[in-house]
């Protein structure tokens, strides 16, 4: 009865949001479609058609369901961009690529070969099926951003700031679309002329893991989630907005095994990929996993500042429309070498 009403309250919010899905669904349609649904985290599954999927996200307060969608996940055909290889690392400087004041401080990442999505309990908690199956990927060489693109970043391209949390220059932006990510990045190598781009979600899980200096942490960093994540547990606290959950400053949680800040929460962080059902059939060779045409929902990973700790896993995935705003979805970038 609890997830037959929680679905009703849902399919209020669904009429609002039906745009994201008026290719594939009716609204009409929505609850025959649906059926009884099982929910876990942010997502829920149709038990009549486990190819349906629900995907919710909360207010500030997280007491209130927003950026509500249905989605039909379904394995299509693919194609996959193979990623730059025999390319040597650039010279090691703050955008790595040089002395550049104001470009976004990267990282450098080895390339090597792990272990994606959920390997087992002891590494990766309580996994929620889309996390499965595990597989082995080789990454290559990449640079990624210490930080989330932050508000100031935003700004210096973009000349405005979107974020709900806005007035806070080094808090991440947010309420930035998937969509809203790839102009930014446009603009960007348009004015840097370099090639940033988003990460591709093996490359996104390999960083956030510690590359090849992993230590199979829970979490980006720590089994400790407060050691290294703004989430719901502490968002709450000591916030110069009273009570009020927000994101906050970049970098002042513990930074993982390669010195990468907020890997797990604060934002959300938008990848290259589309969302599939499962790992079943994804790439191996680091590349992003995308149909043609491209699929309706683009994956995020890493949780956010207003999600439990489990959301918030290192193995923790999601997906949400291209045109999704949210405060909770930002991004951050990869240098192509
Ligand atoms: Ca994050």
């Amino acid at each position: 009865m609890k997830k037959r009403f929680l679905f009703t309250v849902l399919l209020l919010a669904l009429l609002s949001d039906i745009a994201h899905a008026q290719d594939t669904f009716s609204i009409v349609a929505v609850d025959t479609l649906m059926g009884e649904v099982g929910c876990a985290g942010a997502s829920c599954i149709s038990a009549t058609n486990p190819s349906l999927r629900l995907f919710v996200s909360y207010d500030s307060l997280g007491d209130k369901q927003m950026d509500t969608h249905i989605a039909q996940v379904k394995n299509t055909k693919t194609a996959t961009a193979k990623p730059t290889t025999g390319t040597p690392p650039l010279s090691q400087g703050r955008d790595g690529g040089g002395a550049c004041d104001d470009c976004p401080e990267m990282v450098f990442v080895a390339g090597g070969r792990y272990t994606m999505g959920c390997k087992n309990s002891r590494r990766d908690g309580e996994c929620y099926d889309w996390e499965k199956p595990p597989h082995e990927v080789t990454v290559q060489d990449f640079y990624i951003g210490k930080y989330e693109v932050t508000q100031a970043e935003w700004r210096r391209v973009m000349g405005n700031d979107p974020s709900w949390n806005s007035g806070c220059d080094q808090c991440p932006v947010e309420r930035v679309s998937w969509d809203d990510a790839q102009e930014f990045i446009r603009k960007l190598n348009a004015r840097m002329g370099k090639k940033y781009r988003l990460p591709t979600e093996a490359e996104w899980e390999y960083a956030a893991r510690g590359g090849n200096k992993s230590r199979d942490y829970l979490y980006s960093g720590s089994n400790s989630v407060a050691d290294v994540a703004w989430y719901d547990g502490n968002t709450r606290i000591g916030n110069t907005n009273g009570s009020r959950k927000t994101t906050r400053t970049v970098g002042t949680r513990m930074a993982n095994e390669l010195g990468l800040h907020d890997m797990s929460g604060n934002v959300w962080e938008w990848v290259e990929d589309d969302l599939h059902n499962s790992f079943a059939g994804a790439p191996t060779d680091g590349s992003a996993w995308v149909d043609v045409p491209r699929g309706a929902f683009r994956v995020s990973r890493g949780g956010g500042w207003a999600y439990p700790e489990r959301i918030c896993r290192t193995a923790g995935r999601d997906a949400y429309a291209p045109a999704n705003r949210g405060p909770h979805f930002g991004f951050r970038l990869v240098l192509q070498l």
